[in-house]
């Protein structure tokens, strides 16, 4: 008989939460039941999976009695809270938060692409940040192929990065802006909501993602870096390839945009080479025909699972070296499906 899992969705209620219930909905996991699970604030509201009414409920240590597979989504500290307790019962967690990343015992896995780590998961694994998978996506195929040296990418971020308030936030802006206000001022969360101050993001740009430290380094460029060398080397602190990062929020409320400089081992490479090997890799869409003005755009992507990559090009000037322009629905293969698709590789792998 097929085992059936039950499972946990923490943070249900969130801009992720709600996605995961989708995609799990959608997903080829065999499903015993669900818990919906959010904070005190949220116990008792109602949410629909397929055509079932669930009901919320706070979240304790209990709460996870006899749960086979969470899938979390309610912050980093609520993760570090809950997922040990989660654990110590019996339960496979799969978290979308920073919490645990850098953990040398927590595999960080983009199913496309380092699959393998998942075997090496002690009851916890961690999604990786949304701007790094749908860049891990573009590249892997590449490196694989050419081989990586060096990666240069700025990013273009779209609000829902930030959670439901900030989305709620932009919108209001928007709207205050078009109807002759001064919104300098009225901003309170983005940046990012523990900050000392705040500023609008409509008909703005941002470039600040999570707090920024005495590196001189954003948080989120950060985790860009050290993440890659992760996913790619299996080593946080590698120096086999250069990363540096420059990340950016932007008034879209759905789908990040990255624009991706690398530089490949083999020179001999040709930008045909290059969408070949994207344009192969499962879970790529190449989108790139410049006679026809084809390239990925975040209204196009939002709502789906893919990662579309166009505009590839090499640098005339440096032999061996590319630009390309990377997009994904940040909310989707940033977070919710990158999280229910590594809980379907640890069904097909009986890693749970
Ligand atoms: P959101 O819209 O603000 O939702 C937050 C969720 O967490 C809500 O369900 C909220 O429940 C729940 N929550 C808050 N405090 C809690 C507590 N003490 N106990 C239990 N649940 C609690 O945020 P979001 O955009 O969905 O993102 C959620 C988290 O996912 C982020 O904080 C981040 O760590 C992670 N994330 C990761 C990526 C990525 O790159 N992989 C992308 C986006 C987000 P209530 O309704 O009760 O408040
Ligand atoms: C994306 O409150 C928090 O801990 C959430 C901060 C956050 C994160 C994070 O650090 O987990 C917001 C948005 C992320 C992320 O995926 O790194």
């Amino acid at each position: 008989m097929t085992k059936e899992y039950n499972i946990a969705i923490l943070g249900a209620t969130g801009a992720v939460g709600r996605r995961m219930i989708e995609q799990l909905e959608h997903s080829t996991i065999p499903v015993k039941s669900v818990k919906l699970l959010a904070s005190f604030r949220s116990a008792g509201k109602k949410l629909k999976l397929k055509n079932e009414e669930l009901t919320v409920e706070e979240t304790t240590p209990e709460s996870f009695d006899g749960i086979d597979l969470v899938l979390s989504s309610a912050g980093g500290a609520v993760s570090k809270k809950f997922l040990p307790e989660a654990v110590k019962r019996g339960a496979v967690c799969v978290d979308n938060t920073s919490a645990f990343r850098m953990d040398p015992d927590v595999p960080l896995v983009v199913p496309e692409v380092n699959p393998e780590a998942l075997k090496n998961h002690h009851g916890i694994i961690a999604n990786p940040n949304c701007s790094t998978i749908q860049m891990m996506m573009a590249l892997e195929p590449i490196r694989r192929k050419f081989g990586l040296k060096q990666i240069i990418v700025s990013t273009y971020q779209a609000a829902s990065g930030a959670g439901q308030a900030a989305i709620d936030e932009l919108k209001k802006e928007a709207q205050d802006y078009l109807n002759g206000e001064d919104i300098r001022g009225n901003a309170k969360i983005l940046p990012t909501k523990g900050d000392k101050r705040h500023y609008p993001l409509a008909f703005n740009l941002l470039p600040q993602i999570d707090v920024l430290e005495d590196s001189g380094y954003s948080h989120e460029e950060w985790k860009m870096i050290h993440e890659t060398k992760k996913i790619m080397l299996g080593d946080m602190n590698s120096k086999d390839i250069k990363v540096t990062a420059t990340c950016v929020r932007v008034p879209v409320i759905i789908s990040h945009g990255e624009s991706v400089y690398f530089e490949v081992e083999d020179e001999k490479a040709t930008a045909q080479d290059i969408k070949d090997a994207v344009a192969s890799f499962p879970g790529n869409i190449l989108q790139d025909d410049i006679k026809n003005q084809l390239y990925p755009q975040p209204l196009n992507a939002e709502g789906t699972r893919e990662t579309y990559v166009g505009r590839i090009r090499p640098d005339y000037e440096n032999p061996g070296c590319f630009n390309m322009w990377v997009v994904a629905d940040n909310l989707l293969k940033g977070a919710a499906w990158n999280t229910v698709e590594n809980a379907e590789y640890l069904v097909k792998m009986d890693l749970i």
